[in-house]
């Protein structure tokens, strides 16, 4: 049975696609569409048509699935081409998502309506590719160049309000789609010539008489697009639409979209695209676990964590209880909560009424008593285990029945935390990252007794949060922190051994993190988990705390800063690095980038596999969620599971076994990770 129906309506053709979840245009809805096509011109009493989709969404692109196998006929670009060449006036009738090929086919069609809360774009880019049916050619052609660089470069979709402004959108629809996309038809059915896309020149002038507007959009987004293949690709198809006629532009989009499409940042993008949506599938749990009803949310410690904790909740509309002990702490810490929201609100992000709207939610108080009406509490207080426990015995007394317990904790077994209440089972760990209102990962910590309904209640709120959640074990550090240790310690020997932050640092970036460990530090602030003993100084980091660097927030750390927070060398810690190397009695040495990327990246990935191989973590696609969203790994290198098998499993545990007597005695290799190099394997599959 074809996805794709037809039936009439008078003298139009109305066209259905039923393709759940998405009505991704695979190969059954593409045959379906073409076939369509041939109906309404082969049958003279057939005067429009609409093109329509069932479900919650019109054609959210291309099949991903269907990537990397081999293509079935028609492609993609064909059924563009044989709905526009269509002799009836084609009208797409859009709701929820227009995606990707999904607005190509919109664009091929002669006439888009919409309702007007759905949304319009070109995502492709995130996927490492361009739109390559087309889309580059015909989108400047409908919106103009500097709006099309604009959806094609960043793959941020807009909204059919703006699209109705732009003319991609030719009426915005209230009330029921079909009906009014055939009123619609109906109105254009006699109108000639039918006007498509591709034969469009006006919005093409602006960018003729102005060429250097490529350039300076190249320049605008430099930082933003720093490391990716796609964006460059996407900017050189549309100067292409604009310097060449369609029949030859289009040709230029092909042959970039099959130059991204064979390259490793697709296949890395592509593979992220769906681990991202693995990773909200939690393992094990009996389907038909409910999850608990969550109307109000409590927060223990108003500082910068529990603060940004809040504001998610807030955010989505859920009330907040903000708990702190002193007046001026809970002062300061709600304070900060509305300066957050009136930046954002300054930046058009979101309304003021929206900012009241959120602050009103929000009830703080000293009392901690007033958490017996909260459904779920989350503790974020000073990280020490004797403290948390206080808390969590305290809240056992209060916390109504049913009630989630909730440690913010970003190392400290959750068990030993659970142990301290009557309820175990309704303890777990959600693990923020910082800012809490910005990072989009959140660690989801399952305890040894953690009850499933705990659980799925903790992933559907974290969607409902909008943050990627991932499901981590009770081990020191959970997934991200853990990986992060071996890394941070390899950095510091590294300096010891003759290498600088600056040398480190480099190679991190080169790789295409945001930062390296020591520009890291510096922003985290040197001095967190510090002992705060000036006198006891075992280590460079002991001295430079002792020395009140404690990164950024005092103007020198690592690096010094100037007074616009711009790093330099430091002659400083130079100094202090030679007077412990000298106190280790090392001899300094030439540190190669290649010995850096294996002592601080590859016994990452090392490390990676033990988490996999205890179970720490579901799966190796988890532990990519978690570095992407947590740690600003790139994701066009797909996380340190899939790099690792892009560079080799042989490769790494070779990397690792060159390393190993500098590495430290309590190294050792991931049997995992070994035994996979062995036997050929990857870590991903
Ligand atoms: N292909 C295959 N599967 C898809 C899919 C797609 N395009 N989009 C979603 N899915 C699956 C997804 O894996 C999940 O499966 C389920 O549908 C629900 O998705 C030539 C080549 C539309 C905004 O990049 O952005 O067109 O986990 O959980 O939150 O130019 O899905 O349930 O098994 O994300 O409601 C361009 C991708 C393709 C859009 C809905 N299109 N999709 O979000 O649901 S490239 C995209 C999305 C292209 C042409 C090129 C979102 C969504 P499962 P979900 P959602």
């Amino acid at each position: 049975m074809s996805p794709i129906t037809t039936q009439r309506h008078g003298d139009i053709l109305i066209v259905t696609s039923n393709n759940p979840p998405v009505n991704a245009l695979g190969h059954a809805v593409r045959e379906g569409l073409v076939k369509a096509m041939d109906e309404a011109d082969a049958d003279e009493t057939v005067k429009a048509v609409v093109v329509i989709c069932e479900g919650n969404t019109f054609f959210a692109g291309a099949d991903i699935s269907e990537f990397g196998k081999p293509m079935q006929m028609p492609m993609l670009p064909m059924v563009v081409d044989r709905i526009e060449a269509c002799t009836k006036p084609v009208v797409a009738a859009i709701h929820g998502t227009a995606l990707g090929g999904g607005l190509e086919v919109a664009l091929a069609c002669h006439y888009r309506v919409a309702v007007p809360d759905a949304k319009l774009g070109t995502p492709e880019v995130k996927l490492g590719i361009l739109p390559g049916a087309g889309g580059t050619q015909r989108l400047p052609r409908v919106v103009g160049v500097p709006k099309a660089l604009e959806m094609v470069a960043t793959g941020n979709p807009i909204g059919a309000k703006e699209a109705h402004d732009l003319g991609l959108v030719d009426r915005l629809i209230e009330g029921d789609l079909t009906q009014h996309a055939v009123a619609f038809a109906e109105e254009v059915r006699d109108v000639r010539p039918i006007p498509r896309s591709s034969e469009r020149d006006d919005k093409l002038a602006e960018a003729r008489a102005n060429p250097a507007l490529f350039d300076e959009f190249r320049k605008a987004n430099a930082k933003k697009f720093r490391g990716f293949d796609a964006p460059e690709a996407t900017i050189k198809a549309v100067e292409a639409a604009v310097a060449k006629p369609y029949a030859e532009g289009v040709l230029d989009e092909r042959r970039l979209f099959m130059e991204l499409m064979t390259g490793t940042q697709a296949r890395a993008q592509q593979y992220f695209f769906f681990a991202e949506r693995k990773a909200s599938k939690i393992e094990g749990l009996p389907e038909d676990t409910k999850p608990r009803d969550i109307k109000r949310v409590g927060v223990i410690g108003a500082g910068t964590m529990g603060g940004g904790i809040s504001m998610n909740f807030l955010s989505a509309g859920i009330p907040v209880t903000i708990v702190e002990m002193e007046q001026a702490a809970l002062d300061r810490g709600t304070g900060i909560m509305r300066k957050n929201y009136e930046a954002t609100a300054s930046k058009g992000k979101v309304t003021a009424e929206q900012v009241e709207g959120a602050m009103g939610l929000l009830n703080p108080t000293l009392d901690f008593g007033t958490l017996a009406e909260c459904d779920l509490i989350i503790e974020a207080v000073f990280e020490n285990m004797d403290v948390k426990k206080d808390v969590f015995t305290r809240l056992d007394k209060i916390a109504k029945p049913g009630a989630i317990l909730a440690s913010n904790t970003s190392y400290l077994n959750i068990d030993e935390i659970a142990a301290a209440t009557s309820r175990p089972q309704d303890v777990l760990g959600l693990h923020f990252f910082s800012p809490a209102n910005i990072m989009k990962l959140l660690e989801i910590v399952r305890g040894a007794k953690t009850a499933p309904d705990v659980l799925v209640t903790a992933m559907q709120l974290a969607k409902k949060i909008r943050k990627v959640a991932v499901v981590a074990g009770v081990c020191y550090g959970f997934i991200g922190n853990r990986m992060l240790i071996p890394r941070q310690m390899q950095a510091m020997q590294l300096l010891l051994e003759g290498a600088t932050p600056e040398q480190v640092d480099k190679v991190h970036v080169e790789f295409g993190m945001p930062m390296g460990p020591f520009q890291m530090a510096d922003l985290a602030g040197i001095d967190i988990g510090w002992h705060r003993d000036p006198n006891r100084i075992e280590n460079i980091r002991d001295k430079l705390c002792a020395m009140e660097r404690w990164g950024q927030k005092k103007g020198a750390g690592f690096y010094d800063y100037d007074d616009k927070r711009r790093p330099s060398p430091s002659p400083v810690v130079a100094e202090v690095i030679e007077e412990f190397r000298q106190k280790a009695g090392i001899e300094k040495r030439e540190i190669t980038d290649q010995e850096i990327m294996e002592r601080t990246i590859y016994t990452m990935v090392n490390e990676g596999a033990k988490i996999l191989e205890e179970g720490m973590a579901q799966r190796a696609s988890d532990i990519d969620v978690v570095w992407v969203y947590g740690y600003g790994w790139p994701v066009y290198r797909g996380g340190p599971m899939f790099w690792a098998d892009t560079v080799g499993l042989k490769e790494i545990v070779a990397g690792l076994e060159r390393q190993r007597e500098r590495l430290g005695s309590d190294f050792s290799l991931s049997k995992l990770l070994t035994n996979k190099a062995e036997a050929g394997e990857k870590l991903t599959r």
